[in-house]
């Protein structure tokens, strides 16, 4: 049954910007904050966002300067915590007058605007609405159906990044305590397919740049990011590698606005100057392309060495700190060029250009997102960008390293506190004899493990931490009816949204403190910690009376869950923790290197930042040395009259949630269910700009998946990549269409055909 999708006959299409920010952000933001809620209380909220005693933004994982400006923060983030701090509630009065079977009909976009949830709710089976239930009742259903199931893996409870450090890690304690590693959570469809590489080949997971890094590079690749809408501070950070004298390269099948051009709004040249502009050279290549692009370039250097020989490659990084020269280097001159053009779309000469760019230059930084992870290649593309950083030298140094940029504000945090379904046995162990129990050493589910086991009848409790798991991963119709046949599903949430209309036999929205709420207990105000993109540990202050007196916050509610199915009395004081998080952050600090004395270190101020042992030359890897390897040529193919549809964020959403209708800087307005595709490719294919179409998916194994009604645009994308948003064609992704090794969904590479609809 189709839902009550948005509307998308008012579509207007005005040619794409050429920069970004600028004053028109300030009135974008202001405009949807004024919409959630007064201007007293939306100055009141923007004054804390990111400020050293405030809250931390809720939006993107990008770090704060050491100098903070008073306004430190961009259009997006101020739309993120307006939505947040929004004065609308949804009450027990809204769910008694709209039946679950009617909010599932609804738009995400609706959904979202009712407003804050204010207390918890359940749906019991047969029922047909959510009614009220107290929390320690809620507590005793979960408890009950915990309990009674044949193993702790028939549960799984999934993380989305926005969870505190502190709530991760007692939830992570509790489901190991539990028994299982059950804990999928979005970074398995988000930056996996990054941890996979780095870790195999310098052997940790995370990036290894800091801000002055990245003003100090002297090259900074932006490869398959769109830094403009979804880490808008970025390009601050960009402005100061040029103004330092730092070049830039772009490599994106879409020409986006904030690669182009950026107008600082925190500076009077960016109100009335033309602004900064940023990509020296953009690389406008085909979706998929960027395997055989970087295996291009590596062959390139070795043979610019081979011609002036001790001018390009880092013999004594090389020698000193890798493993696997000699191989890679036979592989990769072996890289054909006909291939690589055919893969790219890109002219021989642009290739070299950026080969001569890479010779230039001494510190080289690459900075990359979902256009590199969500891909069946994603994984040996990252390995081979790593390949290009250790020729040149280009790791560990000042100005130089990996910067694959995190999406949400505390996505690597949770991780770094163990929600992982395959941490390490170290983690396990040093967990376990902090607590007094043996943690299960079994494999846990992932995101798509997960729906397969819940489809399959393995799995039938799902409890939700954060997020919207529902819309977020891929084949929405499997992933739906995974989740109705689980006999319990709860969601712990701030907003509404589609994770609670589609739901197991018995539902529960558990509603808890966001951000800006102030978060009271027993002992007192508390805190919650949260780590960025760049491995800065800082804490985080709500400012206001929470969305209603009912709301616990989440390290509250995982405590009582865990006491009530657990038992009273076991090694692990949850009551304590829930009255004191600092004693929470005691434990963490015995448990996770690198957090020693955490609690005084984050209450004094700024926070820290976390040692990365490559910045210290220790890999810690099997070899012990960073990697070099051998990556088999890949490519995305799309048959005669098919294209590879890439599914994105536009300027006006949160991930799975739409703030409004609008894509500013790409030109669309009032539709989301758009495709773009290159007028080369319309004319090939016989479509006409602006008509009908259904996007339907072309995979092998039978089924039809199909996305309908969407409104062509011509727009200049690279030949045969299509594009269109997210999550409206997360229909289109098959489940088992994955990347190899990190098992995420290919949400940038699906073939696709058009077919046209009469109007
Ligand atoms: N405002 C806002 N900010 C956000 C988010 C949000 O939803 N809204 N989400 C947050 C999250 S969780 C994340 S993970 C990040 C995501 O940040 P991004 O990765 O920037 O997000 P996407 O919109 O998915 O954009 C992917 C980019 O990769 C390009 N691309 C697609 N395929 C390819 C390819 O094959 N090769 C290359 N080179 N490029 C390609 C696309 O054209 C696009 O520019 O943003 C975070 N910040
Ligand atoms: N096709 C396609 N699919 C994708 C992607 C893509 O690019 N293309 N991107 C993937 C990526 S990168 C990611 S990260 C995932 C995102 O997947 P998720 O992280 O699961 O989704 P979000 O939309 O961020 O979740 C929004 C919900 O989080 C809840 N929430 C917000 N703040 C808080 C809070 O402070 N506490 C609690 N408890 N709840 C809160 C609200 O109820 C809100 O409705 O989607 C993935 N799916
Ligand atoms: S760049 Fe990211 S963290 Fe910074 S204000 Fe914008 S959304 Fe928030
Ligand atoms: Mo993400």
């Amino acid at each position: 049954m189709p839902r009550d999708e948005d509307p998308q006959d008012d579509l207007t299409v005005s040619p794409p910007k050429s920069w970004a920010a600028g004053v028109p952000a300030v009135a974008h933001a202001m405009e949807y904050a004024l919409s959630q809620t007064s201007p007293r209380r939306t100055a009141v909220t923007l004054l804390n966002l990111n400020q050293v005693k405030g809250f931390d933004c809720p939006g993107c994982a990008w770090p704060d300067p050491k100098k903070r400006h008073k306004n430190e923060y961009c259009e997006n983030g101020a739309k993120h915590i307006a939505d947040e701090a929004t004065t609308r509630r949804v009450t027990r009065e809204f769910f008694a007058e709209h039946p679950v079977a009617e909010l599932d009909q609804k738009s995400d976009y609706w959904l979202n605007q009712q407003g804050r949830l204010t207390e918890p709710m359940v749906k019991r089976p047969g029922a047909t609405h959510y009614e009220p239930i107290s929390w320690d009742d809620a507590f005793d259903v979960i408890a009950e159906e915990l309990r009674a199931l044949a193993s702790p893996d028939e549960a799984m409870f999934y993380t989305s990044g926005r969870l505190n450090n502190e709530a991760a890690f007692l939830l992570q304690l509790f489901s190991r305590a539990y028994g299982t590693n059950n804990l999928p959570d979005c970074s398995n469809m988000c930056h996996e397919s990054s941890g996979s590489a780095l870790m195999e080949t310098i052997g940790v997971g995370k990036g290894t740049v800091s801000l002055d890094d990245l003003h100090d590079a002297d090259l900074v690749l932006v490869v398959g990011q769109n830094p403009g809408t979804n880490h808008p501070r970025m390009l601050t950070a960009l402005e100061h590698t040029k103004h330092n004298g730092g070049k830039v390269v772009a490599v994106n099948p879409l020409p986006e606005a904030g690669l182009k051009r950026f107008k600082n709004p925190q500076k009077p040249s960016g109100v009335v100057g033309r602004g900064t502009a940023i990509a020296d050279q953009f690389l406008q290549i085909r979706i998929g392309g960027d395997l055989a692009l970087f295996q291009m370039l590596n062959r390139l250097l070795l043979e610019a060495e081979d011609d002036a020989p001790g001018t390009v490659l880092d013999h004594d990084f090389i020698a000193r700190d890798t493993d696997g020269f000699e191989a890679f280097a036979a592989h990769v001159r072996g890289t054909d060029w006909d291939e690589v053009l055919e893969a790219t779309g890109l002219a021989r000469e642009e290739i070299e250009e950026l080969r001569d760019r890479i010779v230039a230059s001494d510190k080289i930084i690459v900075c990359w997102a979902m256009g590199l992870t969500q891909h069946k290649h994603g994984v040996p593309t990252i390995r081979e960008i790593v390949n290009l950083l250790l020729l040149t030298g280009s790791l560990g140094r000042p100005g130089t390293g990996v910067c694959p940029v995190r999406g949400h504000s505390n996505v690597q945090g949770d991780r770094t506190m163990g929600i992982w379904e395959r941490v390490p046995q170290w983690f396990l162990d040093a967990l376990g004899e902090e607590f007094g129990f043996t943690p299960p050493t079994r494999h846990g589910f992932d995101s798509v493990n997960g729906v397969r086991a819940m489809r399959d009848g393995r799995a039938s409790v799902f409890v939700g931490v954060a997020g919207n798991f529902v819309r977020a991963m891929s084949d929405s119709l499997v992933t739906e009816e995974a989740l109705r046949r689980c006999r319990l599903t709860v969601q712990i949430s701030t907003k509404l949204n589609r994770s609670h209309t589609v739901c197991g036999e018995t539902a529960l929205i558990l509603p808890t403190l966001g951000r800006s709420d102030r978060d009271v207990q027993a002992t007192g105000e508390q805190f919650v910690t949260v780590e960025d993109s760049m491995s800065e540990v800082k804490a985080t202050r709500g400012r206001f009376s929470p969305a209603s007196p009912h709301l616990l916050s989440e390290v509250a509610i995982i405590s009582r869950l865990a006491r009530r199915t657990l038992g009273e009395g076991g090694s692990i004081p949850w009551e304590e923790f829930e009255t004191d998080y600092s004693l929470v952050r005691e434990r963490i600090a015995r448990v996770v290197p690198g957090f020693e004395d955490f609690d005084q270190r984050v209450a004094k101020g700024a926070g820290f930042r976390l040692v990365n042992p490559v910045n210290e030359g220790v890999y810690n890897t099997e070899s012990g040395k960073a990697q070099f390897s051998c990556n088999d040529f890949a490519m995305l193919r799309a048959p005669e009259g098919h294209l590879v549809l890439q599914s994105l964020r536009s300027h006006d959403q949160w991930n799975t949630i739409p703030y409004a209708l609008n894509d500013r800087y790409r030109g669309i307005h009032n539709a989301r269910r758009i495709v773009m595709v290159n007028p080369d490719d319309l004319t090939d294919l016989g479509l006409e700009d602006q008509s009908l179409v259904d996007i339907v998916g072309v995979w092998d194994d039978g089924v039809e998946r199909r996305a309908e009604g969407f409104r062509v645009v011509a727009y200049p994308t690279s030949r045969g990549s299509a594009a269109s948003y997210y999550p409206e064609t997360n229909v289109l992704v098959p489940l088992d269409s994955v990347a190899d090794i990190s098992n995420t969904p290919t949400s940038k590479g699906v073939v696709v055909r058009l077919e046209p609809v009469a109007e």
